[in-house]
């Protein structure tokens, strides 16, 4: 009974490890707009950048510091809610909150 028990306990403590399933969001990083400009997310949850436009940007800002680039994908871990900029392009910018 003992041993029931205490794999009883050892069950429930390894399924409370288990971290909570992080999810992606992607934003489309385009002339001169952040696509969707607002997110709501969860701490830890990522966000996927996709360069699509012609011109070059950056993403600064919420905790992400990604340099200028004109294509491809980074995928970043968001920390905090804050408001990021592309700092070549002034207006160009997207809100992150956290739930
Ligand atoms: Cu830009």
């Amino acid at each position: 009974m003992r041993k029931l028990i205490v794999l009883a306990a050892l069950v429930a403590l390894a399924i409370a490890a288990i971290p909570a399933f992080a999810a992606t969001k992607t934003v489309k990083v385009d002339d001169n707009v952040f696509s969707p400009k607002a997110l709501t997310m969860k701490k830890g949850d990522k966000i996927k950048f996709v360069w699509v436009g012609d011109a070059p940007h950056n993403v600064k800002g919420a905790g992400i510091n990604i340099g200028t680039r004109t294509s491809g994908t980074k995928t970043v871990t968001i920390r905090k809610a804050g408001t990021f900029v592309c700092t070549i392009h002034p207006g160009m910018t997207g809100k992150i909150r956290l739930r």
